[in-house]
């Protein structure tokens, strides 16, 4: 056995481990997601799933609890940081507090567009974040794959945004970063840090006048109900990461660990292809919805001058990595 494992590839490996055991118990593996089943995060995971149980021979399986039934991302990531869940899909957002570095994305129209973004993530740079994530000693995380999340724009149920002067007396959920709360600061609103599962309730209850988000997210969260101007600042571009429990990863071996890595870049790609789809529907949505108003921003500078004080503050620590971002074409 020991000699025939040497000569074959680390998953046909971690296979013959999986059909060797077929009569022990199968592990499950927990995972969570804020979306629900369908959103291109979660079948990104799901899919990962099957795979997983295929080239495991049923060793492992993934049990999905989607659409924030146990919570929002912060205690997601506690859950999965104790092991109680193997692995859970976030924003970069809330892991930002945990591994500073990660933050660099989380900094305000750092990327160009959304193919600069997807290079980032698939590249050097990307790998290097995952990596920084999974060797940061008091995180108890493993940084399996990135995932794509669009752009993240204002909506609000008072107006629509045109220039940052719009944003005046606006209360707008971010999500829970200082930085996120900054950048609404600096933009003219007031930021208010909030978890997903208070947001739709926040606006209705008028706690908060809008939030922001990429197009998927206002529809699924069903958001377009409450704050019907949806204005594209594009203030935001934010990739999602899928985190597994250092706990539950020492568990697995050497061999089972190259194999979920080669899952998580797959589902890194698999989700994306997703994702076009989803944008493109959600749109969809959000022009046939009577009431709810789209507007688009051609000038951005504006926005981009107004979070100057953003870059001010956190930009400086980064200056190397932002650098390298910029050099990626
Ligand atoms: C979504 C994202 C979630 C979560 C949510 C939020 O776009 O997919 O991971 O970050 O936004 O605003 O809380």
């Amino acid at each position: 056995m020991e000699m025939r494992k040497l000569f074959v590839p680390a998953i046909a490996a971690a296979m013959m481990v999986g059909s060797a055991s077929t009569a022990s118990a199968q592990t499950v593996l927990k995972a969570s997601d804020v979306h629900p089943f369908g959103y291109p995060t979660v079948e990104a995971v799901v899919s990962l799933g099957k795979k997983l149980e295929a080239a495991t021979n049923g060793k492992y399986k993934i049990q999905m609890f989607p659409a924030m039934q146990l919570g929002g991302e912060k205690e997601a990531l506690e859950q999965v940081q104790l092991g109680a869940l193997a692995m859970t899909r976030v924003s970069v957002g809330p892991v930002g507090p945990i591994v500073d570095e990660v933050n660099v994305f989380n900094l305000p129209f750092v990327f160009r567009d959304e193919e600069h973004m997807r290079k980032v993530i698939d590249g050097d740079i990307g790998t290097e974040l995952l990596d920084k994530i999974t060797a940061d000693p008091k995180a108890n995380l493993i940084g399996l794959a990135w995932m794509d999340a669009g752009t993240r724009s204002v909506f609000n149920k008072v107006r629509p945004i045109n220039k940052p002067e719009d944003l005046k007396g606006l209360k707008i959920r971010m999500m829970g970063n200082p930085l996120y709360v900054d950048t609404m600061n600096s933009l003219g609103g007031t930021g208010v840090a909030m978890g997903m599962p208070e947001v739709y309730n926040g606006i209705a209850t008028g706690v908060v006048e809008g939030a922001e988000n990429n197009e998927p997210s206002y529809v699924s969260f069903n958001l377009i109900s409450v704050a019907k101007y949806y204005s594209f600042t594009q203030h935001l571009m934010i990739p999602e990461i899928l985190v597994f429990s250092k706990k539950v990863w020492n568990t697995l071996t050497p061999d089972e660990q190259a194999l979920m890595k080669k899952l998580g870049r797959e589902a890194q790609m698999e989700e994306r292809v997703l994702w076009d789809k989803k944008v493109t529907e959600a749109m969809e949505k959000m022009k046939s919805t009577p009431g709810v108003e789209i507007n688009y921003i051609t000038d951005k500078a504006p926005f981009q001058a107004a979070v100057k004080p953003v870059w001010d503050k956190y930009g400086a620590k980064y200056a190397k990595m932002i650098e390298r971002i910029n050099a990626v074409k």
